[in-house]
């Protein structure tokens, strides 16, 4: 009886040496130290056992027992800390070490150029419209000295919406930022000073027309306005965008709802509008930005002003041309700026 126990003892922590995992070695505890395990079945064999053998060996199945307790005990303790340790190693992290930043998005560039333009406008006292982007022919048209047949209409190659026709005529997507003029007249009497910068449809594509573009429209209708004021104000623009060195220039030009009406050039920030050079940039000193004028007494009239009293002036200008125009833009197709090609976007 007494070399089983022994044996069973030499078994068993022999087979503890070679337990690696948590999952074997609760199972061999159960085999050995459980309520139906080896050493109670021995136990249970000692019952049979006369009085006095049974307690010699009882008390040598005690000791027994207690070392096989104690070396099982051991073993769950190293396996224990080992499991920490690997932890440890696995799960280390350097609190110190710098995060994954997610991808920063930026606003597009034609957004950014947008802010800006407005930006630099109100700092000198002019106020944001919102006006609609699909408007009424009236405003469109109409309102500006346009009548339905006038034949200046085709220069706005025009997308009018199917429709029915309102009192002001059919909706238009708007083809310029004009509409804006008779639409902040109705709404506020002068002194007016207004920046509308917003969306344009034209039916037309290529390297410097897009169908959906931006412009900004100026207006500032008061007593007494005159053309060195639109001068100033062009000087203003031309020196905040673009550089202090640069300057506009004023050429005659034709439209409905300005007289006299100007398209307007700014000099070149490369040869700076010098004759004697040969520019590659601009040819001869001058690029062209956008038209202007000074508000047709008709359009004031549209308006519900007086144009014996009240003068103004306006302009309008693309926005995504004014952009590519600034020093080393070197854009050369317009199309470029809504391709959605994030190798050129992210450069802004
Ligand atoms: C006009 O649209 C007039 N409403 C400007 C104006 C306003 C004159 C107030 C007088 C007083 P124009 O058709 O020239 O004018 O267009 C103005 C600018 O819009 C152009 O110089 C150009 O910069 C931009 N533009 C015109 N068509 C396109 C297009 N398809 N794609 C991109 N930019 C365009």
């Amino acid at each position: 009886m007494k070399s089983k126990i022994e044996q069973l003892k030499n078994d068993a922590l022999a087979l503890l040496e070679k337990v690696s995992d948590r999952e074997n070695l609760e199972a061999l505890k159960t085999d050995v130290l459980g309520r139906k395990g080896k050493l109670n079945e021995l136990m249970k064999e000692m019952m049979s056992l006369a009085d006095d053998e049974r307690k010699v060996i009882g008390q040598f199945a005690n000791e027994l027992k207690g070392s096989i307790e104690s070396a099982f005990g051991d073993k769950e303790r190293f396996m224990f800390e080992q499991e920490e340790l690997r932890r440890a190693e696995d799960e280390w992290i350097d609190v110190t070490a710098p995060g994954n930043f997610p991808d920063a998005g930026h606003l597009h560039p034609v957004t950014q150029t947008m802010v800006e333009i407005e930006e630099t406008f109100k700092k000198i006292g002019f106020t944001a419209a919102r006006i609609p982007e699909i408007d009424w022919d009236y405003y469109v048209f109409e309102s500006l000295n346009m009548p339905g047949d006038h034949p200046a209409r085709d220069d706005w190659e025009t997308f009018f919406v199917d429709g029915p026709e309102g009192p002001k005529g059919k909706l238009v997507l708007t083809p310029h930022t004009s509409n804006s003029q008779v639409r902040v007249m109705e709404n506020q009497k002068p002194p007016i000073r207004m920046i509308n910068i917003n969306r344009t449809y034209r039916r037309q594509s290529d390297t410097r027309h897009l169908s959906m573009f931006h412009q900004f429209e100026g207006l500032v209708v008061d007593r007494g306005i005159t053309i060195t004021h639109l001068k100033g104000v062009l000087d203003y623009f031309a020196k905040t965008y673009f550089g202090p060195n640069r300057t506009t220039r004023l050429r005659p030009h034709h439209f409905r709802f300005t007289e006299p009406s100007f398209e307007i050039d700014i000099s070149c920030g490369v040869c700076n509008a010098d004759p004697s050079v040969n520019c590659r940039l601009c040819k001869e000193g001058w690029m062209e930005l956008g038209g202007a004028g000074m508000v047709h007494p008709n359009v004031l009239k549209s308006g519900g002003l007086n144009p014996e009293e009240f003068s103004g002036f306006a302009f309008g200008w693309g926005v995504e041309r004014t952009m590519m125009m600034k020093e080393g833009m070197n854009i050369d197709d317009i199309r470029m700026l809504y391709k959605n090609d994030l190798r050129f976007v992210k450069q802004f």
